[in-house]
């Protein structure tokens, strides 16, 4: 699947930077190959998934030795830890990356690799209630997508690809590491995703969720350095028509979107050199089909679809993974979509108020909501996302609690499940509105201020 490290491309003395670490392809598949002799055997392996070399030697590493890799987000706190090692049974790895086995060994290939249609990956996604699940997804799925993407980006091995996205999630792992080593594109990895490190990196091809998009428009002199580079592609959640203006009149590009899930990867998305308009996301991928299931008379409704680059389901929840798909066999995303007369389609928001997308992060109010309540002080808690200009939507908990401050609770999410999942604004109420049944009315709390 990983083409470059067949030595297709040759090999480049630059083939990957990773927060400021530059590598060949060789001594990524010397390193690789370290790793899949240390996992070989194992159910699956786990990694806490740093922008590195390391991760990135970890996942190539996994599909040589035919092993599914668990990437652990960095900044999860250990009851997330706890529950991602403990549901997919991944043992706890780490990498040298001056450890090299068969180091300039090109003339054999990247290795045996996995059957194809073998778990290769388990990236762990919030639904809206519980803590988060597995995706299982193949080695055959995640090439499928990447060979659509190849062709509606015309991605090639002379592009250098730029992003800065988190390594745990398919959007900074499978497109933006597999895909580089599938094309053969030189791979900068900024570490983090800043205006001036996407700047700086002078790449050809970018990868950004709107929050970084929206930054980097907000700093006109680094969005004039992109004015060179061939394709800005946005996707995780919706790119605010007034980003894509802004980015096209500073960089004199129009940004792709394209529209995915940790379930189906990239299903849907705007092509290089076609026509972009702002607030749509494309068309769907060789492959892919897609319809809305819309109550008569509306036309919009719920996005569904079916596809090779669909998951194989959520790890030991054969229950929630039936649930995920239609009678007849279609995934049903969750999202509310329309499709133009010409077969563009746009995403008009969540069936389910309960799942939020804050800064390109899907996190579930459930999660939060239970975290909250673990909290000595915390009565009552209900999360939502209420909009933002900066991350789309920012997590807001109301509670009902005493002698505790709001910044205590923040910390407390932050520590137990992640960093990123924190809520920006802590609420105190003196009730949580509920219906005669006892739920939550948490329409109630949309209203900022
Ligand atoms: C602040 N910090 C704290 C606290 N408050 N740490 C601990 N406790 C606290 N209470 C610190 C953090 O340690 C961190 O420090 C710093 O604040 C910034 O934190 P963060 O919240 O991460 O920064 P941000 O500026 O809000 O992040 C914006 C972002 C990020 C960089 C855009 O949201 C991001 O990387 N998003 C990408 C998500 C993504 O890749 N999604 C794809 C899903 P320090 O900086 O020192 O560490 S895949 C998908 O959606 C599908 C398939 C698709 O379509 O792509
Ligand atoms: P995740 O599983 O973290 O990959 O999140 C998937 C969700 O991200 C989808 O169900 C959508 O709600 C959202 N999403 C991804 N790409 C887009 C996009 N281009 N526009 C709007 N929403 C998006």
């Amino acid at each position: 699947m990983l083409t470059a490290l067949t030595g297709a491309y040759g090999d480049r003395p630059d083939a990957l930077t990773v927060a400021g670490r530059t590598t060949s392809y060789e001594a990524l598949l010397g390193a690789a190959r370290a790793v899949a002799a240390d996992v070989a055997g194992a159910p699956a392996f786990a990694v806490t998934a740093t922008a590195s070399l390391e991760t990135i030697a970890a996942a190539v590493g996994g599909l040589l030795a035919g092993v599914p890799f668990v990437p652990l987000p960095p900044d999860a706190g250990p009851a997330e830890r706890e529950h991602i090692l403990r549901d997919s049974g991944a043992v706890l790895t780490e990498v040298d990356f001056a450890r090299r086995a068969d180091a300039g060994a090109f003339a054999t290939g990247p290795g045996p690799g996995p059957a194809s249609s073998d778990p290769a990956l388990i990236l762990y996604t919030s639904g809206t209630t519980g803590p988060p699940k597995g995706v299982v997804l193949t080695a055959d799925a995640v090439a499928a997508d990447l060979d659509a993407l190849v062709g509606a980006w015309q991605w090639n091995a002379e592009d250098t690809l730029v992003h800065g996205l988190p390594l745990f999630h398919v959007h900074g792992l499978v497109l933006g590491v597999f895909g580089a080593l599938r094309t053969g594109s030189r791979l900068v990895h900024t570490g983090r995703p800043t205006p001036e490190a996407y700047a700086a990196a002078g790449g050809s091809l970018y990868f950004g969720v709107p929050t970084v998009w929206s930054r980097i428009a907000g700093s006109p002199q680094a969005a004039a350095a992109l004015s060179g580079a061939r394709l800005l592609v946005s996707g995780s959640a919706a790119l605010p028509a007034p980003v894509f203006r802004d980015l096209e009149r500073l960089t004199g590009l129009r940004p792709v979107e394209r529209y995915g899930m940790t379930e189906t990867l990239i299903t849907v998305s705007g092509r290089a050199g076609g026509e972009v308009r702002p607030g749509t996301v494309g068309t769907p991928l060789p492959g892919i089909r897609t319809r809305i299931a819309a109550e008569p008379g509306a036309d919009i409704g719920e996005l569904q679809l079916t596809g090779p680059t669909l998951f194989s389901g959520y790890l030991g929840r054969p229950e929630a993974t039936a649930a995920a798909f239609t009678e007849d066999g279609w995934f049903r995303t969750g999202d509310i979509a329309g499709v133009d007369e010409d077969g563009v389609h746009r995403i008009v928001g969540r069936a389910s108020i309960d799942m939020i997308k804050s800064g390109g992060y899907r996190i579930g109010a459930g999660e939060i909501e239970n975290a909250l309540l673990d909290h000595p002080r915390v009565a009552e808690a209900a999360v939502v996302g209420l909009p933002d200009p900066d991350l789309g939507q920012r997590i807001v908990a109301f509670v009902v609690a005493e002698g505790v401050t709001g910044p205590e609770l923040t910390d407390f999410v932050a520590a137990h499940l992640s960093v990123h999942k924190r809520p920006r604004e802590v609420r105190f109420v003196a009730a949580i509105p509920r219906n005669a049944m006892g739920k939550p009315q948490k329409k109630l709390l949309l209203t900022d201020g």
